[in-house]
């Protein structure tokens, strides 16, 4: 493993101490006064991108602390290390592999080199043969084995292999078919299985098992299960290849389950599961919104990956949003961020960000195997607004923590009613407002307010947020979207010097539980092995089940 990128350690660095100096200062500020002092910072404080603004006026930040900010960035080679991974680096060195998931919407004519060979003529291939087959579903020419048309497509897949496309077929319900339900299945909880096929004809459904290694025991277990559902209903082994396609890496496994390999859509190791939206992953939302729409949603992403490479550190979206969350959660030490979209389309959103954020930088070891001496990734967590309103964001206007937070609103939807939407907006703007600002005592003592209530009923204000305001939902703003996020995450994965694009701490948990299962079918098996506590717990489980 090299250990190019480990020195100087982060916090010796000049930049950083500079930054601990000003933060002495600035945790005294609040927005009250840097706006009262500099009024036009809502509008310098702004990146005003192709169809996406962000306004960061309202964070506690100076032109002073950008500065640092971006200095930082630039001492620590975010954009080279960018300009690297886009490339075909193997920068994911614990797993010897290259980071391409920029290769998969490169839109434009360049070669994307891997081992001195191109990998672009294979992603075409692979995104020719992904908008046949959606095409032959959408149109109907593709039939069940009885000959009916396909009208629910099923996605059984876990982890990178179901949280971005089922966010992306929800948040582009308006643009989908409406002929056709398309469906996630990812949980090994078999209630989930039974709800996603409850009242579905057999006849008229398609599964894609979606699997990079077709071994994830969620996903094994899913597939068999929808096999046998089908065969009950068709009762021929042959209905399984005209009712199952698979995305996966392994040709062998696929074959043996009983897929025609001609319907088996590949993609490559340096494609990480959750960074796998726009490969063949993708094939469920290519299929629900056709592959035109889907071919704008990647004309997005490779706008935001030109823009992360090209844009000055100062305009650039992905390195002030990921420089904003390390000066809250180094400086502040705010443990935790907030992902709130103004849509309900976005539901999901935060789920994706979460496995994006939380898996890649979730690491307390930096690139030499040293513990880190510094806060990393923070916990990701959201719900669409207002819903959040009347729930948690109590906490956020009065708690004691600070939670930064991102409010995501468009100016138009795909479809709304009524003045739903205009609704929807008022909330969002206030909602960024009243956090900045707040009430103070003399405003709340001034309403005449009794004075045992006074304190209850004062907003200190001071929260910071992002705002992004976007011109419509659309397939290409939602990929200039997520693309931020991705971008975003790897900007700090590079100043917090960690891997982000492995994910070992998954590993344990999937062991143990193989161990377990053998257990709990054979309860002759001794549980002497274990603590206390699993074996009295395991006990249990095999006496009440
Ligand atoms: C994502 C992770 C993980 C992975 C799932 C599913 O980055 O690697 O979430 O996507 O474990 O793996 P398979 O696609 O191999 O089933």
């Amino acid at each position: 493993m090299t250990k190019r990128s480990c020195s100087p350690r982060l916090t010796s660095r000049p930049e950083w101490k500079a930054l601990q100096a000003h933060y002495r200062v600035m945790k005294r500020r609040t927005l009250r006064d840097l706006f009262a002092e500099d009024p036009g910072r809502g509008r310098r404080l702004v990146v005003d991108s192709p169809g996406l603004y962000l306004d960061y006026s309202k964070n506690l930040v100076t032109d002073e602390t950008m500065q640092l900010l971006f200095r930082l960035a630039e001492a620590c080679g975010v954009i080279e290390s960018a300009g690297r991974m886009m490339a075909g680096d193997r920068i994911n060195e614990t797993e010897n592999r290259a980071v391409l998931h920029t290769a998969l919407r490169n839109r434009s004519n360049r070669p994307v080199m891997v081992d001195g060979q191109d990998v672009m003529p294979a992603v075409r291939e692979v995104l020719d043969r992904m908008g046949a087959f959606a095409r032959r579903i959408r149109t109907g020419e593709w039939k069940g084995h009885t000959g009916r048309r396909i009208r629910n497509v099923i996605n059984i897949g876990i982890g990178g292999s179901d949280l971005g496309p089922a966010m992306a077929c929800q948040a582009l319900q308006g643009y989908a078919d409406p002929a056709l339900s398309v469906r996630f299945v990812s949980n090994v909880d078999g209630t989930h299985f039974l709800e996603q096929t409850r009242g579905l004809d057999p006849a008229e459904t398609l599964f894609i098992v979606a699997s990079k290694t077709f071994t994830t025991q969620e996903t094994m277990t899913n597939a068999e299960t929808a096999r046998r559902w089908l065969l009950q209903a068709l009762r021929d082994e042959t209905a399984v290849a005209r009712h199952f396609v698979a995305v996966s890496t392994n040709t062998d496994a696929v074959r043996k389950f009983g897929i025609d390999p001609a319907n088996r859509f590949g993609f490559w190791d340096w494609v990480g599961g959750r960074y796998s939206l726009c490969s063949a992953i993708g094939l469920p939302v290519m299929v629900a919104i056709g592959p035109e729409r889907f071919g704008e949603m990647l004309d997005g992403f490779h706008a935001m990956d030109r823009h992360f490479l090209e844009t000055p550190v100062q305009r650039n979206l992905p390195v002030i949003l990921g420089l904003l969350g390390v000066w809250y959660n180094n400086f502040f030490k705010a443990e935790t961020t907030a992902v709130l979209p103004y849509s309900q389309a976005l539901a999901r959103f935060a789920a994706h960000l979460q496995q994006l954020d939380m898996e890649s930088n979730g690491k307390s070891v930096d690139r030499a195997g040293r513990h880190v001496g510094w806060q990393t990734g923070p916990v990701v967590w959201g719900e669409p607004g207002t819903n959040g309103q009347h729930a948690f964001y109590q906490l956020i206007h009065q708690g004691s923590k600070m939670i930064p937070a991102d409010f995501i609103g468009f100016c138009r939807l795909p479809e709304t009613v009524g003045d739903h939407h205009d609704k929807l907006m008022a909330n969002f703007l206030a909602q960024t407002e009243a956090l900045a600002f707040g009430k103070p005592r003399t405003a709340v003592v001034a309403e005449g307010v009794k004075r045992a209530l006074v304190p209850h009923k004062v907003f200190d204000g001071n929260h910071p947020t992002n705002t992004l305001l976007a011109d419509c939902l659309d397939p290409a703003t939602l990929g200039r979207l997520v693309a931020l996020y991705e971008h975003k995450v790897f900007v700090q994965g590079v100043i917090w010097n960690v891997f982000s694009f492995d994910q070992w701490g998954v590993e344990l948990g999937k062991v143990l539980a193989g161990r377990i299962l053998e257990e709990i079918r054979d309860p002759a098996r001794s549980l002497d092995a274990h603590d206390g506590s699993t074996a009295a717990l395991l006990e249990r489980y095999r006496a009440g089940k």
